[in-house]
This record gives structure tokens, sequence and C-alpha cells, in this order.
């Protein structure tokens, strides 16, 4: 059994779409990260990062069960486990590896960096403000070009880099972003929305998606209760 240690925001989705691409079963466990669940001893024994999504599968490998945090390591994992989604050819697999760490540390963080400063900084800070809707819309370039001459983003198949980068993107107006400047990009973000995998992924806890605005939110993370030590 898989139990899924989870929130609806980008870094959730990605689990989501792909146990739902695979077909795998999962029983989900909300951690309100705006409440700081995430701080419970019980959840950060298994992410000790204080961050969603993080995974138990009681059948994992060697048939023991098996922990994991950090969202591109936890599709890795599904990939092996299932054979889906990472390509067996080296060249493709490598090419898939390199886009879903180019989503690990660039669109991810970056975008989320656009976020924070866009949408929850106390204070609108111009500089911030500018070095992240460019940082955004210089990775959103980066992506149309690769999808100008390619169905999915690292090449023929549909893979965990495409499901890692598609949450990110659903957040678009929050980054600053004009459709019209990417339309390579914009027909494989509405292919991928159309698939029903993904359409039931994006309903997991959907009734608990609102932006994190509250002051009990914005303490817990971004404030006093993130820096506490434990
Ligand atoms: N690199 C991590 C990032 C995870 C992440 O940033 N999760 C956010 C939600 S999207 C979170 O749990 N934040 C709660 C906190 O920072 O306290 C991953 O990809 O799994």
């Amino acid at each position: 059994m898989i139990d899924l240690y989870t929130w609806p925001t980008p870094n959730g989705h990605k689990i989501h779409i792909m146990l739902e691409e695979c077909g795998l079963p999962y029983k989900v466990h909300a951690i309100n990260i705006g409440t700081g669940d995430q701080f419970k001893p019980a959840f950060l024994k298994i992410s000790p990062n204080n961050k969603i999504p993080a995974l138990v599968d009681s059948d994992g490998p060697d048939g023991k069960p098996i922990a994991l945090f950090e969202s591109g390591a936890i599709l890795l994992y599904l990939a092996a486990k299932t054979g889906k989604f990472l390509p067996q050819s080296d060249h493709a697999k490598y090419d898939v590896l390199q886009w879903l760490m180019f989503q690990m540390g660039g669109v991810g963080p970056m975008l989320g960096q656009a976020h924070h400063f866009r949408i929850y900084a106390p204070e609108k800070i111009e500089y911030g403000i500018n070095r992240y809707t460019n940082e955004a819309k210089r990775l959103y370039g980066v992506m149309d070009k690769q999808l100008k001459n390619h169905d999915w983003i690292a090449g023929d198949e549909y893979s965990v880099a495409d499901m890692a980068i598609f949450p990110w993107l659903r957040s678009w107006q929050n980054q600053g972003i004009d459709w019209a400047d990417y339309p390579h990009l914009k027909v494989w973000f509405d292919r991928i929305a159309e698939r029903p995998a993904v359409q039931k992924a994006v309903q997991v806890l959907a009734d608990a998606r609102k932006p994190l605005l509250d002051d009990k939110a914005k303490k817990a993370l971004f404030g006093a209760a993130q820096y506490k030590k434990r």
C-alpha cells in the first residue's frame, strides 16, 4: 500500500499525477502546510525538511517498506517500481533526467520565488518581483523553444519530466506570464491538462486549495514556525 502525505500544491500534484497515470492505488494523508502539520514529529520522521510530498510504500524494494521525501526522488521511485514514464534506453532516459533536474533546480524554486515576491511578501519589493518574474519568463522561453520541435519536454515520450513541470505552470497568472508569448508551451500545457489521469489528480484535496494568505499560514510558511529548531 502506498501512503501519500500531500497537499494540493504543485509539488503535491506531481505525485498525484504520477500515481493516477500509473493506476497505482494510494491513500491520501492531508498535511495542511498552512496550519503547521508539516512540523508534527510523525511527519518530520519521513520528511525531515518539513515539506510535502512524502510517500511511504509498504511494498518497497526487496518487499521492505520505504519512506521517501523530495518529489523528484518520489517520481523516479515510482517510475522504477512500475517501469512507466522513464524510458529504458540510456539516451532517452538521460534526456528525461536532465529535464526533471531542470524542473527541480530551476522551474520549482524560481517560480516559487516569483509567487513569494509577487503574492505573499508583506512588502512589494521591486527588485525581487522583477528578478523572479524575469526568471519565470526566461524559463518559460527555454521550455517554449524545446517544445517547438518536440511533443513532450524531453522528446517523443510523455514522462516524469512533463508531470513535474506541468503543475507549476497552472499558476501562470501568479508568475506574470502571458501565454501568447509561449505558443508551443501552451499547446503542450493544454495537451497535458486534457489527460484524464491529470484531471483526476488535480481533484485530490482540491477543496482545500486556496492561496495561503491568512496570518496563520504566513507564520507557518514564512515566519517563526519555519525557523524554530526541532
Ligand atoms: N524540493 C521539494 C520542495 C517541496 C516543497 O516546497 N513543498 C512545499 C509545498 S509546494 C511545502 O511543503 N512547504 C511547506 C513548508 O515549507 O513548510 C520537492 O520537490 O519535494
